[in-house]
């Protein structure tokens, strides 16, 4: 279906919209799809910055892509059946766009121009170059306008459930000109209760010089066959409504027209009023509302006595239409089913959906970061330290101070033992290999294991089990070597009874001075009095100190009940401490390496006893196998 000049919309107008508008878009998807338009009246957007791409959007349930350009020659170039331009440029920029859009005016017939702020002079060219070309501007300073059925520009007649109140998914016979966006909506709603609907609507815009007037738009209503009846909602300031008048008086306009003024109220004011609008303001006595309704009436224009009053002047104007046979009441439709957003339902409580992830140690969704419930700012007006940190994220509780001293001593006494231990190593070998500090952490952190550094919840682990199953420490130590296997938590390479490990004087020190009690460490004490009665490494070592005393903490502070304690013993909580100690020494060692530019490592030859056999018999073999 073809445009003409009185009807620039119909069902088939496709647009761009200039600017990166994705909810104008898909409101504007929604009302093509409620409509039960073919496809949607977006062809492209028009975006110069971040590439060409395409953008996601929905088309009733489905999904569709609407391409994005970054120049409207592409997009002209792809699309050469659109002929309306939505323009979200901002004030600043949207004459350059504008004039861009002219050069296109071959295509392009209708531009509604949105952005508020225009300077009137660029208006004024803007307006002068579209006369030129022969474009129909609607705005700057406009929600748009909305042809029921057909086609809507961008944000015009707000959330989805508004435009069914109003009908707007099929056409009336009422067309409105208007000022407003929110006026727009109010005359909608009044339209589509007091008659058969609306059939177009336009708000021009607040400022003083939009790209068209009233008058443009009513004499295409008056042209359009399909239209019966034309409504203008004027206001205070300026001269259209005049122009109306005379159309009216001379016959250009013979359609009934119901129009009010808005603004009646600036005489109650004992000064000039300003209204919202940018050309709202009365310059002499023929701008003010008053005056105007008044000439509008003498016209034989039907203007209500108040704004109240509308509604049934309206109606009594419609019954009229329809009476005389020049409306044709048309059955009512099925009212669309319109798909709202799954975020817009939830806000509106119509749906629930279980959640894929559950969290309950922090929260960022509000105003204030929350740890277990803690705010952010708590935790530095309090000063509970990294230890109380971790007992928040770790054990979503505030443990005593002790205990969160005990956790900080736990992490400075794991940050680092040199770089000859394995996981420093492997983290220097890295590093120098020239991989980046992540990498280099975590070929550090892959050495933690039974071995080296995570020995600590084997540890807590098998001293309990002995501990509860009533073992006594050497029938423990025989029943481990019976089962070859090695105690989690005794041994050392390099420490022993006479070369102490001085972390583990530390941390027993502590733990005795500070804890309740400490039945596990004590046992694992007089396990570590055999075993180094056997062999002087077989120290109690810092993984096995650390994991008994936590298991004390976790069973006699009160602060955990015993199922708690079992849980966190089985959940690898006493490895993650080494874990989170160490890293501060791995990350150390990479700067470090880093710092001093270190090359690539390469083992020396004479480190590496080369155990490999001659091949040439087995090559032999094989020959002869095959022979
Ligand atoms: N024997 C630690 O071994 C080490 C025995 C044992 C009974 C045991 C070894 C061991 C358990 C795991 C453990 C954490 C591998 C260590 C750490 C952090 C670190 C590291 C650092 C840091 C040392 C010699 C003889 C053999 C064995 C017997 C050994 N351990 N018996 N229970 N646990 N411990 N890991 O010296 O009769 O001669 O055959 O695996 O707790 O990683 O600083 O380096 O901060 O970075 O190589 O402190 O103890 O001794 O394995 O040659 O054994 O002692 O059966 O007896 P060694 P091996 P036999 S702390």
């Amino acid at each position: 279906t073809k445009t003409t000049w009185y009807s620039p919309f119909n069902a088939k107008t496709r647009s761009f919209i200039y600017g990166m508008q994705p909810r104008a878009v898909q409101g504007m998807l929604d009302f093509d799809f409620m409509c039960k338009r073919d496809g949607p009246s977006v062809a492209a957007m028009v975006y110069p910055f971040g590439g060409p791409h395409v953008q996601k959007f929905y088309w009733g349930t489905k999904e569709t892509l609407i391409p994005v350009f970054t120049s409207l020659k592409d997009a002209v170039e792809k699309f050469p059946d659109v002929d309306t331009v939505v323009n979200f440029a901002s004030c600043r920029s949207v004459y350059s766009s504008t004039n861009e859009i002219f050069e296109f005016s071959d295509n392009i017939k209708t531009v509604a121009i949105i952005a508020e702020g225009v300077p009137e002079r660029r208006a004024r060219q803007i307006l002068h170059e579209a006369e030129k070309r022969n474009v129909l501007i609607i705005g700057p300073a406009t929600v748009g306008g909305i042809k029921p059925g057909c086609f809507k520009i961008g944000n015009t007649g707000g959330m989805m459930d508004n435009i069914v109140a109003s009908k707007l998914y099929r056409a009336g016979s009422v067309a409105y000109v208007s000022k407003s966006g929110g006026m727009s909506n109010e005359l909608n709603n009044i339209i589509s209760r007091t008659t058969d609907g609306v059939y177009e609507g336009v708000a021009i815009g607040g400022d003083r010089y939009p790209g068209s007037t009233f008058i443009d738009h009513l004499i295409r209503y008056e042209q359009d066959p399909q239209c019966k009846m034309l409504v203008l909602l004027g206001e205070v300031g300026g001269v259209e409504e005049y122009r109306v008048v005379e159309a009216v008086r001379n016959g250009t306009i013979k359609k009934p027209v119901v129009a009010w003024a808005i603004g009646t109220c600036a005489k109650m004011f004992t000064t000039d009023v300003q209204f919202g609008h940018a050309g709202a303001l009365a310059n002499s006595d023929l701008e003010t509302a008053d005056a105007k309704n008044k000439a509008m009436r003498a016209a034989g224009i039907i203007v209500p006595e108040t704004f109240e009053k509308m509604p049934a002047v309206l109606q009594e104007a419609y019954e009229k239409l329809v009476a005389n046979g020049t409306i044709v009441p048309q059955a009512e439709p099925e009212v669309p089913k319109i798909p709202i957003d799954y975020s817009w339902a939830q806000e509106l409580g119509l749906v629930r959906k279980p959640a894929s992830f559950v969290s309950t140690i922090t929260d960022d969704r509000g105003q204030e970061l929350l740890y277990a419930g803690m705010r952010i700012s708590d935790v530095f007006k309090e000063n509970i330290g990294i230890g109380g940190v971790l007992s928040l994220l770790w054990f979503k509780r505030r443990l005593p101070d002790y205990a969160c001293r005990f956790i900080e001593m736990v992490l400075m006494m794991t940050a680092d033992h040199g770089p000859a231990v394995s996981g420093a190593m492997n983290t220097i070998i890295t590093t120098r290999a020239g991989k980046d500090l992540i990498s280099s952490l975590v070929a550090g952190l892959l050495t933690i294991g039974e071995r080296f550094g995570g020995a600590l919840d084997g540890a807590a682990r098998e001293f309990t089990k002995a501990y509860d199953s009533g073992l006594t420490p050497r029938e423990f130590v025989t029943q481990q070597r019976k089962a070859n296997k090695l105690i989690p938590g005794i041994g050392h390479k390099i420490k022993s009874r006479t070369n102490p490990d001085l972390r583990v004087e530390l941390v027993k020190d502590f733990v005795k001075k500070n804890f309740p009690s400490t039945p596990i460490l004590d046992y694992a004490l007089k396990v570590e009095e055999i075993t180094t009665s056997k062999k002087d490494n077989l120290i109690l070592n810092v993984d096995g100190c650390i994991a008994v005393s936590v298991v004390d903490l976790l069973r006699e502070s009160g602060a955990f009940s015993r199922e708690e304690s079992e849980e966190y013993l089985r959940i690898g909580t006493l490895n993650g401490l080494f874990v989170l100690g160490r890293s501060l020494g791995f990350i150390g060692h990479h700067l470090d390496q880093k710092r001093l530019k270190q090359g690539l490592y390469r083992h020396g030859w004479d480190d590496i006893s080369y155990q490999i056999k001659d091949l040439e018999p087995r090559r032999v073999m094989v020959k002869e196998n095959r022979d």
